[in-house]
């Protein structure tokens, strides 16, 4: 069984620490940024999701934000992140994700930090002008009452995080018995030191990929599957306990 080499240490664990990217939304149907994937009408997503590609190109980005908003608003929940909401049943969990999907929340997670962001919630460029849209926009970009653009509510690269997120999210991860970093390439900073905290609280760290990461020989454990395959089978082990 692919957990008996941490089954003992999985028996005392009181706190769950989720870190996700793009790959546990990958067999939902939502394109990761890696590969072939990573490419929207041949522009580069690491590219397209900057302040001045925006301000170069806000119709084309504001298309592209629209086309991922779209194909998420039709997407479900798989069984991975099916199997992390149950888990509440049973421990504290919480999970940090660089996914702006909102899926975690979609399969009945109560606690979802989203650090990059929610395609649903937009924000005015230049006043504090915050809301959340449910339709697409018909003008685009679309403008605010002051007059400046909209732009999507996300983090940019080169952007920070939003600092209350980010320390609550160290905080979650300096407490964690088990640290879970599942779909995630852990390129992306500051995201990808969520492990070193962890391991800073000699917490257990399962990384849950079917490729290798940055940080895999960090790992206690690595499992080379996909995550709608694999943590149902993780949540299983707390359900016998
Ligand atoms: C910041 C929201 C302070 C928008 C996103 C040079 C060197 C090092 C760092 C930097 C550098 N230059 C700049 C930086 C910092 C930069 C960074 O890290 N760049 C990287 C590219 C090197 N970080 C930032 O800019 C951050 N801000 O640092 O502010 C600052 C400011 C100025 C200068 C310096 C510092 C902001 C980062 C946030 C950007 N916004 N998203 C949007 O989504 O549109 S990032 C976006 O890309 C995602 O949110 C996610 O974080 C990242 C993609 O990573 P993953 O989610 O891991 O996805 P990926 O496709 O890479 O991998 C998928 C994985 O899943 C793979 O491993 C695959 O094998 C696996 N997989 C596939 N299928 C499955 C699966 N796993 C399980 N099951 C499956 N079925
Ligand atoms: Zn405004």
């Amino acid at each position: 069984m692919m957990f008996d080499s941490i089954k003992d240490q999985i028996r005392d664990v009181k706190k769950i620490v989720f870190v996700t990217g793009a790959g546990i939304s990958q067999e939902s149907g939502i394109p990761t940024f890696r590969g072939k994937d990573g490419l929207w009408r041949n522009y580069d997503a690491m590219k397209l999701a900057t302040i001045n590609a925006f301000y170069d190109n806000p119709k084309l980005v504001w298309e592209w934000y629209n086309e991922r908003r779209k194909n998420i608003f039709s997407a479900h929940p798989n069984e991975g992140h099916k199997a992390i909401a149950d888990l509440e049943k049973y421990v504290d969990v919480v999970i940090l994700t660089q996914n702006i999907d909102g899926l975690h929340q979609k399969a009945g997670s109560t606690q979802v930090l989203e650090l990059h962001g929610s395609i649903v919630k937009i924000k005015c460029t230049v006043c504090d002008f915050k809301d959340e849209i449910m339709t697409d926009f018909s003008d685009s970009p679309p403008l605010c009452k002051c007059g400046n653009i909209l732009r999507p509510d996300v983090v940019w690269f080169g952007e920070s995080l939003p600092q209350d997120v980010w320390q609550e999210a160290i905080i979650h991860a300096n407490q964690c018995d088990l640290m879970v970093i599942a779909g995630t390439s852990l390129v992306v900073s500051p995201a990808n030191t969520l492990p070193i905290y962890a391991k800073q609280n000699n917490a257990l760290l399962i990384e849950v990929n079917p490729e290798d990461t940055e940080m895999s020989l960090e790992m206690d454990l690595a499992i080379r599957n996909t995550s709608a395959n694999t943590l149902p089978k993780l949540i299983s082990l707390f359900r016998e306990n």
